[in-house]
């Protein structure tokens, strides 16, 4: 098939046949689901290759600039579909399949998840790359071949358990092995060095190398001619040490190759915290150090020179994760390339730049320099110059200020500090939503921000709305299309149209239908996994992301217990059906975050078997949540649980997706909800809780959660049934946990929720006033497009161009 030429559907079935015999041996009628499955992967992948091939010449041709994406994680979900709705095959795909007595959804089905990230951050990635190839950049992501996945959550009794999640049978259709862009990564050994007349010379001696294989991912643009690469590192080790077999230590040698492997075993599950141990830190250097000389090799072949690099490459460092990348640059350019330092350091902080995506302490990575050197010698040495420079320019804009410039130093008291390193190394620094970028100036980097202003920017996310709006919801894209027109496919601002319906009738029981219908859908699948029957009637609260105390899933689960006590006492009380459903994987050694977990299944248990209450309240924990089931909860809500303790939330991105599905927000004024609430008005949104500055005040003048219990009826009784226990389980750490320090305020926030859901669950009865806040959702959420958010890196921090023009 020809690029860029619309394929027939007679093509289309011709070029399957061909997949099938040719790489299976079978004919369509005896090919089952898997085959043919892998048969269209092989196919649609294929197309994309030729037309990332086609984009990639017009790139060269034009010397466009490239932008890198470097994250230790992308959660791309599935990509069949996808594929197929960007190429524009969906329908064709549908009707040759059809012909063959074969539903396409059920070939969907058989995909696994690429979950190759723990939640926003990586999610973020995947959305930022469809971003990238809709808006025409020349785009690569780079990260890890995982080989395990994010672990799959099976709840036994209610407590999480891990199951390893091999996603590479199955997930391997849509990644292209390209072993000739192998390299060589470096590890241990140490720094030998020599004069030679006047040149340097810097040589790492008795390492161990692992050799970096790089698979290839294509991921279309909405209209499918941008096309842009996710290109996963495998890690392999370089044949066996021919020293240690021949000196007879034959175990040693195949010791060293099972270690090299283990480097892309299995993705870090934790999210929102760093992990200290020497595996991550290999894994981080094992991901910059191929992608870098990659990113160089390419540029080289190109242009024969460093010196145009940060007007033809812009490197995006997502968190700091990938922020060796700094000393890694360096270290080609001054030992392999024989640059002066002031020079590449020049050329490296030019094209480098930073995202923060959190405030959490516990996240900002911090590594112990006896362990980074021990690893990374020579990187070591680098950073230790870098230090010393940044330190010697930071004490003389201080004036002197040694408090500050130990702040702002990359070595501190034996501890290398990965974010300072980020800030120093970066021409820009971006948070990812306005309050989370103004709380970064005012906090985490002030000293930075106080000498180096100009660095500091937002850059607020943003989803692919068209995988989370378009494809998971057909019916409300059609209701759309119908009134508004496609324009919005392309352009998401164009989403406002719809808000002139507002008062429109029929309009809003159609909107009330199709969500409605998408209940409907949930419901089926929730009681055909869970057993669980849901009524679509009652109320979808939703909450659903990574399970961590800040986010406050706890507060959730108190007001589950303190309407439970409402309903006792007050069985005729107007309390509407409500639907609590939550999904959420915990880090695996987070015990406070499995207990909630497991409070949570246990308050269900205790909820269905009352039969005063079941049919009012239910809970819906849905196990091992990830992109896939989200594609089906996002249409299917009407509330949308956004409830972490102002200031510690960096963005969310969840939120953005339940509201263009039209979710009504349930929030504190925390990350993007800020401008959720901004983008919908007071009236279309549910806000409670301390903001940002009180919670601060409030800390300030010392916090005592215990008030709060004294003070409230429903708050003391719903944390004394934790200690009584619920369903024979008691929960004293969590509520001990929330008497004695309550780190994140549920207890303080306790009654401000509470009374906000008293206010969703009269408006709820309203459906016409509803039906309103739910359109205003949808038609102000055009801003949260990963679109939008990719012009803004494009146009403020990257200054790249769209490589096609409407001409090509
Ligand atoms: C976010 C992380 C994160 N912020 C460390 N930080 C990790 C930190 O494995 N680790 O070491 C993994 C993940 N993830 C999230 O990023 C924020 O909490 C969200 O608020 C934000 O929307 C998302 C994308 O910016």
């Amino acid at each position: 098939m020809k690029v860029n030429q619309t394929i027939t559907k007679q093509q289309f079935r011709d070029a399957l046949r061909q997949k099938l015999s040719h790489h299976f041996g079978v004919q369509p009628e005896n090919a089952d689901y898997d085959t043919y499955y892998r048969a269209l992967g092989l196919l649609v992948r294929d197309i994309l290759q030729d037309k990332r091939k086609n984009f990639n010449d017009q790139v060269r041709e034009k010397e466009g600039k490239q932008v890198y994406y470097l994250c230790m994680e992308f959660l791309m979900g599935r990509s069949l579909k996808n594929n197929l709705y960007n190429l524009g095959l969906e329908d064709i795909a549908r009707e040759v399949l059809s012909d063959f007595d074969i539903k396409l959804e059920n070939i969907y089905k058989r995909e696994p998840d690429a979950g190759l990230g723990n939640g926003g951050l990586g999610r973020l990635a995947a959305c930022f790359l469809d971003g990238l190839a809709t808006g025409d950049y020349a785009a690569m992501g780079y990260s890890l071949r995982y080989e395990f996945g994010i672990f799959r959550q099976k709840l036994v009794d209610g407590w999480q358990t891990e199951l390893p999640d091999a996603w590479l049978p199955g997930g391997d259709v849509w990644l292209v092995k390209r072993p000739n862009h192998t390299v060589e990564i470096k590890f241990d050994g140490h720094i030998k060095e020599s004069w030679d007349g006047n040149y340097h010379h810097v040589e790492q001696v008795d390492y161990n190398a692992v050799e970096a294989v790089p698979y290839d991912m294509y991921v279309p643009g909405a209209d499918g001619k941008g096309v842009a690469v996710l290109r996963l590192w495998s890690a392999c080790a370089p044949g066996l040490d021919m020293n240690l077999f021949n000196q007879g230590d034959y175990i040693r040698a195949v010791e060293r190759d099972a270690m090299a492997e283990v480097i892309t075993k299995v993705l870090y599950p934790s999210d929102n915290h760093r992990e200290g141990k020497s595996l991550r830190l290999r894994q981080q250097y094992f991901l910059v150090s191929a992608s870098i000389q990659d990113i160089i090799h390419r540029h080289l072949s190109q242009y024969g020179s460093l010196s145009n690099l940060p007007d033809k490459v812009a490197i995006q460092l997502n968190d700091t994760h990938p922020a060796l990348a700094i000393p890694e640059l360096m270290r080609i350019m001054l030992d392999e390339c024989g640059m002066g330092w002031e020079e590449a350091w020049d050329l490296v902080t030019r094209t480098v730049a930073y995202t923060n995506h959190t405030v959490m302490a516990e996240a900002l990575e911090v590594w112990p320099e006896d362990l980074f050197q021990s690893l990374l010698p020579r990187i070591h040495q680098i950073v230790q110059e870098i230090n010393r420079r940044a330190s010697e320019e930071m004490m003389m804009k201080t004036g002197g200020n040694s408090q500050k410039v130990s702040n702002m130093a990359i070595i501190s008291y034996g501890m290398v500090k990965m974010a300072n390193l980020s800030v120093i190394g970066s021409h820009s620094v971006n948070g990812v939503s306005q309050l989370h970028s103004q709380i970064l100036k005012d906090t985490v980097f002030h000293d930075f921000y106080t000498l180096y202003p100009e660095k500091f920017k937002n850059v607020t996310n943003g989803i692919a709305y068209r995988r989370w709006l378009c494809q998971s919801n057909p019916e409300l894209t059609q209701l759309l299309t119908k009134l508004i027109g496609p324009g919005f496919t392309t352009d998401a601002s164009q989403l406002q149209k719809f808000g002139k319906f507002e008062n429109d009738k029929t309009v809003l029981a159609e909107l009330e239908t199709i969500k409605r219908n998408n209940k409907v859908r949930l419901s089926n699948t929730i009681q055909r996994q869970s057993g669980i029957l849901v009524d679509p009637d009652s109320i979808f609260d939703v909450q659903v992301k990574r399970l961590h105390e800040y986010k406050r899933q706890h507060l959730n689960a108190l007001h589950i217990l303190a309407l439970y006590q409402y309903i006792k006492e007050n069985p005729n009380a107007d309390v509407k059906p409500h639907t609590f459903i939550f999904g959420a994987k915990a880090a695996p050694g987070y015990y406070l975050a499995k207990q909630i977990i497991q409070m949570i299944c246990k308050i269900g248990q205790m909820l269905e078997k009352d039969p005063q209450v079941r049919d009012l309240i239910k809970i819906v924990y849905l196990e091992d949540y990830r992109v896939t089931v989200a594609e089906e909860l996002m249409p299917a809500a009407d509330v949308s649980e956004q409830i972490s303790l102002a200031g510690t939330e960096a963005s969310g991105t969840g939120n953005m997706k339940l509201m263009i599905n039209g979710a009504i927000t349930l929030g504190t004024l925390d990350g993007a909800n800020v401008e959720i609430h901004r983008a919908v008005g007071d009236d279309n949104i549910v806000l409670f809780g301390l903001k940002a500055d009180e919670v601060d005040s409030l800390k300030a003048s010392g916090y005592n959660p215990m008030v709060y219990y004294n003070n409230n009826a429903y708050l003391r009784g719903a944390i004394d049934m934790l200690s009584r226990g619920i369903e024979g389980t008691d929960f004293n750490d969590i509520r001990n946990s929330l008497m004695n320090k309550d780190p994140y305020m549920v207890m303080a926030d306790f009654e401000d929720y509470h009374r906000a859901h008293q206010y969703i669950n009269q408006i709820y009865g309203d459906r016409d006033t509803w039906n309103k806040m739910s359109l205003h959702n949808i038609a102000g959420a055009g801003i949260f497009s990963a679109d939008r958010s990719i012009a803004e890196y494009a146009g403020n921090i990257w200054h790249a161009q769209p490589i096609l023009t409407k001409e090509d």
